[in-house]
């Protein structure tokens, strides 16, 4: 049989037409692969010869979906329903054969043939929710068919991938084979489907497991209940949700449009659009310009961490929980021993959720040495400072370790806003000196910033990024300047924040708005949580800042039972009469008179002074691509997923209204929001971050 086009392959194997899809990367449904999958069905279903057919992809996965590429395209012919039509009414059987994953439109082919086998290493799953989508070929109409409401509530709004033999058990896959005997033993599965004359089974007519909660609403609205938080501000979760509702209670037809129909309305809002802009940035940010796989990688099998203290104790867990030795080092038994305590309680905290067994926590502790002198990191290939944020202690720890570390070890500073330049010139290899700042909890929060400091080499830089990969971080490298990049642009935040407490706007004014567009906590509240008192110091507060303010009455935050709010016994926040008299006075000494401040104003003061800062750190080279920084503020400070980051938020809300607000700010409060510079060019040339300018 001929080959059908450049991705598609009809081969016929004594009676089994074997449809073979061969698009790299990841066999996506391109118009190509659409195409070439209608003419290879056609052919094998007109081909007397043919018995059934197996649909199996090449490469490193079967079908991961929808070209994402291909959105907001023009459709090219033929559709994605057309293709599934053709076989889901072929007379002959169609068996789907999934290794790698089989996600989203791969999964909605799988779920169109009559039967699915699957390697024992695949996985299934419906992740389109993850792109501000809804699987628009009919998944959430076929899903709950096969596997019941519930758990393809759960698929659905989650998009996890689902491990072959647990699809098997749910009825996603109806075999579940060795990865190596995948081909032939699917070929002998479509053969015995033949002779046992097996039916030609359509997901579209099951309707056993819909009809059971039909007439259950309590059911979604339970579902609803206990995942609010978890979607609060989505519109896709919902959107499933509501899929899956038209299953039960329409007929199949009906449920196909209504899913259509939202699955439109997804595609076309900013949500999805900014689901799918982080998608492609958080891949990007891996690419290095002047740094590609012909950089040597640098060895790394031992870890050395500089202080056993919150930070150097969750850095240390990131390397543990990957297998790698790690020796710590503190200055005391006592603060060794709590370290380590530390350590071993936040393990034991998770496995008490299921996440992890008591073995994988000896396990770990079992790769972790104590050690109190810092020679016992001589043997170290990358070592991690971890002290005091505090220049001259980093020098003099650097020294030292100049003088321990053997050759070619990396020597990293954990600092979250010091010029790593500096710490590098305490050594005499500053080739080897680089920045890993964790966000704190370090064994928590997803994002690493790598500096790179002037004299960091190369081998070092990329050793450093892969490194980030296998600890499950999601790195960007970042440039040498205060706080970087992501503290840099939080910076002007906080001092907005502030400034408009002052003005009339009150704490939980400010963190409600920021709440609301969709932060986890605002600025204020977050304050409470990590402390006021961080690098406050009573002999030598003056009173002269709100923050001193409350220390000095010892309003340190919630582990004081009050900060800016108010808390009761279970740290739920309140807002405090105290605080807003005190802030009252605070500004009258002042001589401010406050005035009521708008959401709008609140908003726009938060986010577009950072908006600019990122303007300025492109501008420097400090970030290599706006999107790195979107990706670092999704990652490390909760900036919500559906608006896509800063910059491409920037883009959304238009680049000449941004440039435009802050030019009326200038005019009232200052320099502070005088556009960048780069940001007024790109907003008069029509660019936007996220597209390079329009050339006029
Ligand atoms: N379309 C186009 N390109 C894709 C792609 C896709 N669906 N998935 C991945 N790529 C590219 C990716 O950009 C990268 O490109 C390369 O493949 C390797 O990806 C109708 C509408 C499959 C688990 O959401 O989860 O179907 O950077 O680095 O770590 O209902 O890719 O090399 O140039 O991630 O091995 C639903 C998304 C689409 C799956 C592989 N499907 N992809 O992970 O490699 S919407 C998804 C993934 C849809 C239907 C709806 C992962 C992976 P480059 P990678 P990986």
């Amino acid at each position: 049989m001929p080959t059908l086009n450049a991705v598609t392959d009809l081969t016929l194997e004594d009676g089994i037409a074997v449809l073979t899809i061969d698009a790299p990367p990841v066999n996506a449904l391109s118009a190509g692969v659409r195409a070439g999958l209608l003419a290879g069905i056609r052919q094998a279903v007109e081909d007397d010869a043919v018995q059934a057919i197996v649909l199996i992809c090449a490469g490193k996965t079967f079908i991961a979906g929808a070209d994402i590429t291909e959105f907001g395209k023009p459709p090219q012919p033929p559709s994605l329903p057309e293709v599934q039509s053709a076989i889901e009414d072929s007379p002959k059987p169609v068996i789907a054969v999934i290794h790698g994953t089989a996600l989203g439109g791969g999964l909605e082919v799988a779920l169109v043939c009559h039967y699915r086998v699957a390697a024992r290493s695949a996985a299934c799953g419906l992740p389109e929710v993850n792109l501000g989508l809804l699987p628009g070929a009919g998944g959430t109409q076929r899903l709950p068919r096969l596997v019941g409401v519930e758990r393809a509530l759960e698929l659905v709004t989650t998009g996890m991938h689902v491990p072959a033999p647990a699809a098997a058990e749910m009825g996603l896959v109806d075999l579940v084979v060795d990865d190596a005997s995948l081909r032939q033993e699917a070929i002998a599965f479509a053969r015995q489907v033949v002779a046992e004359r097996r039916p030609l089974r359509r997901v579209r007519d099951l309707d056993d497991r819909v009809a059971a909660a039909r007439g259950k609403p309590e059911l979604f609205a339970q579902f609803r209940r206990a995942n609010a938080k978890r979607f609060r501000g989505f519109l896709a979760p919902e959107y499933n949700i509501r899929c899956i509702e038209a299953a039960v209670e329409l007929p199949f037809d009906e449920g196909l449009r209504r899913e259509r129909e939202m699955f439109v309305e997804l595609l076309k809002g900013e949500q999805s659009a900014a689901q799918r802009h982080y998608f492609f940035a958080s891949r990007e940010v891996w690419r290095l310009p002047d740094i590609g796989a012909e950089t040597p990688l640098l060895p790394v099998a031992a870890i050395g961490i500089v202080g056993a203290g919150t930070m150097g104790g969750g850095i240390a867990m990131n390397f543990l929980n990957a297998g790698y030795p790690v020796t710590i080092v503190e200055t005391s038994q006592q603060a060794l021993d709590r370290g380590l305590a530390t350590i071993r309680r936040n393990y034991e905290n998770t496995a008490k959720k299921g996440r992890i067994s008591a073995t994988d926590i000896e396990r770990r502790m079992a790769l972790l040495t104590p050690a109190l002198q810092m020679e016992a990191l001589s043997q170290a290939d990358l070592v991690i400072e971890a002290v005091f944020e505090n220049m001259d202690v980093k020098k003099e720890v650097f020294a030292r370790l100049d003088r321990i570390a053997k050759p070619g070890a990396i020597l990293a500073t954990n600092t979250s806003a010091l010029d790593v330049n500096e710490i590098a010139s305490a050594t005499s290899r500053p080739e080897s000196v680089i920045g890993l700042h964790f966000f704190s909890p370090a064994n928590v929060m997803k994002l690493l910033e790598v500096v790179r400091a002037e004299k960091t080499s190369r081998p070092v830089i990329r050793t450093a990024m892969e490194l980030a990969r296998k600890i499950g971080k999601i790195a960007a490298l970042v440039g040498v300047c205060p706080g970087f990049v992501g503290n840099r642009m939080l910076a002007q935040r906080q001092r907005e924040a502030h400034r408009l407490v002052l003005e009339g706007a009150l704490p939980w004014d400010v963190d409600r708005v920021l709440v609301e567009f969709g932060f986890p906590m605002g600025p204020f509240a977050m304050s409470d949580l990590a402390g006021l008192d961080l690098g406050w110091r009573r002999e030598t507060s003056t009173g002269s800042t709100l923050r001193e303010i409350l220390c000095e009455m010892d309003r340190r935050g919630q582990k004081t039972g009050a900060g800016y709010y108010d808390y009761d016994e279970a740290r739920n926040a309140r807002p405090s009469p105290v605080v807003e008299q005190l802030i009252r006075e605070f500004a009258a000494r002042q001589g401010r008179t406050s005035r009521t401040v708008s959401d709008q104003e609140i908003l726009e003061r938060c986010l577009y002074p950072m908006i600019n800062e990122g303007a300025k750190i492109l501008e420097e080279g400090k970030a290599i691509r706006a999107s790195d920084i979107d990706v670092i503020w999704v990652n490390g400070y909760g900036w919500p997923v559906y608006r896509g980051g800063p910059m491409f938020h920037a883009d959304t809300v238009g680049l000449d209204k941004v440039v435009q607000t802050l030019r009326g700010y200038q005019e009232t409060l200052g320099a502070d929001f005088e556009p960048a510079r780069s940001l007024e060019e790109l907003a008069a040339a029509g660019g936007s971050f996220s597209k390079p300018a329009q050339r006029q």
